[in-house]
């Protein structure tokens, strides 16, 4: 899922006077150069997880500005970047030609969406860049054995979107076992595409549906989980309203089933909520309803899941930010069954912007800052070097990479090193997010890694 659009002690400013990049130009961070193609052979072995990162600004070839997406595994010992796969439009198979400005990798997701027991990945790109005539598409590009990719398919755009693919969100919505994928449409209209075996051969079925509001202005977050507590996924949306009375963004539960996503009916659990926002979904009280947790300004806000819907009413503040939070999101980092929230703060707050993720834990009256683990570069072991404007915590992912049932933590500076961008991965452990033994990968110049980024286990 995307959004479109600190507490520093003495000790981290020091750190920044003398270590960051700009104070000795000369430095390079230890980090692992993605932006190629990874040289080592694939391992006789199947992955447990895979993180996408999508490099829209990534130059292919002579095109600047065509796009490409890094995918790292990790086989079960934490993301292993050297056996990194880049796919762009001259990867075989994949449809379509690169591009300058084509941004292809602008939104990336992943799931099985043939059900073979390998995870593809969808890559929506919106076309922005290029003008009316290119109104987006979405390519599913197919996982194979050893982690290889060969094969692809690229959904063309219904008339009716415009900026087809610019988020996407994966969940099983009629719990038939295939991966679906539910795409941004238009501002006020998401596609659902099911997953299904014959996906390689023939257009998948395709749904177009309301994402809620009366007077839609553009959705800018979808997320997954099941809120109803029935077995089947349910998708969350998140939509700006333009109503000058009452501007702000609607959050909507719209539900799965066997016959797959229905519009919303029945009596309105819609929250407003004022800013723009993020949103992820997870089980964070372990009532069996997945809650919805979106930051809102600086406030993180749980609306419980329940078989209805959203239980407005019993919504409440989980935590205050000292600053704006930038990204959002839930994943079961120690493995007790409560879902957790990661907070990425890019801006940080008084003019130091290294930028920091702040770690809530669920529990059984749900989130609340007690016990909250602050990570920032190079803090209690992590990897890296905080250094100003390097903004950690633009984007963050959880997901379970290594198959131990607890979530790995994703967070990426995109303005790192000049806008080269790195992207920090850290293991969940029983006692929380490790720190140590951390694995840091950057982009090419320019390039912006980790300004999106998706993670997801095997199946
Ligand atoms: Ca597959
Ligand atoms: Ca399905
Ligand atoms: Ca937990
Ligand atoms: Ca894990």
């Amino acid at each position: 899922m995307r959004a479109r659009h600190l507490r520093w002690s003495a000790v981290v400013i020091g750190l920044l006077i003398t270590g960051c990049d700009t104070a000795q130009p000369g430095r390079h961070e230890d980090c692992v150069p993605v932006s190629t193609p990874g040289t080592a052979r694939p391992p006789n072995a199947e992955a447990t997880g895979l993180l996408a990162l999508g490099v829209p600004k990534g130059q292919v070839g002579s095109y600047k500005g065509a796009g490409y997406v890094v995918l790292v595994p990790d086989y079960g010992k934490g993301v292993d970047p050297a056996n990194r796969r880049r796919i762009d439009q001259t990867s075989p198979g994949v449809p379509g030609e690169p591009a300058s400005r084509g941004g292809f990798g602008e939104a990336v997701a992943t799931g099985d969406f043939d059900h073979d027991g390998h995870t593809d990945l969808a890559v929506g790109t919106t076309g922005v860049g290029r003008g009316p005539i290119h109104p987006g598409s979405v390519t599913i590009v197919f996982g194979a054995r050893g982690g290889s990719y060969g094969q692809a398919v690229t959904l063309a755009v219904s008339k009716d979107c415009w900026s087809f693919g610019g988020i996407l969100s994966v969940g099983d919505f009629n719990n038939d076992s295939f991966d679906d994928l539910a795409a941004e449409c238009n501002a006020g209209t998401v596609q659902v595409i099911y997953g299904a075996a014959h996906l390689r051969l023939r257009s998948p079925e395709r749904a177009d549906l309301d994402s809620g509001p009366k007077e839609p202005a553009g959705i800018t977050g979808l997320a997954t989980g099941d809120v109803t507590g029935d077995g089947y996924d349910d998708l969350v949306a998140e939509t700006g309203v333009d109503d000058p009375a009452d501007a702000g963004y609607e959050i909507n539960v719209i539900a799965g089933s066997a016959r797959g996503l229905t519009p919303k009916s029945g009596k309105d659990l819609s929250p407003r909520v004022e800013n723009l926002t993020d949103l992820g979904v997870g089980d964070v009280d372990r009532d069996g309803h997945a809650d919805v947790v979106v930051k809102n300004g600086s406030e993180v806000t749980v609306y419980p899941g329940t078989s209805r819907g959203l239980d407005t009413g019993g919504a409440y503040v989980g935590f205050r930010n000292r600053g704006l939070i930038n990204s959002l999101a839930v994943g079961d980092v120690n493995g007790d069954g409560h879902a957790d929230v990661a907070l990425g703060a890019a801006q940080g707050v008084g003019g130091v912007t290294a930028g920091s993720v702040t770690v809530l834990y669920g529990g059984a009256s749900g989130i609340s800052g007690t016990g909250a683990q602050v990570i920032a570069e190079g803090k209690d072991g992590a990897p890296g070097v905080a250094g100003d404007r390097d903004g950690l915590g633009r984007t963050v992912a959880l997901a379970d990479l290594d198959g131990d049932s607890r979530a790995e933590l994703a967070a990426s500076a995109p303005a790192e090193g000049n806008g080269r961008g790195a992207v920090m991965v850290l293991r969940g452990t029983a006692a929380g997010v490790g720190t140590r033994g951390g694995v840091m990968m950057c982009g090419a110049p320019h390039t912006s890694l980790g300004g999106v980024l998706d993670g997801r286990p095997y199946p």
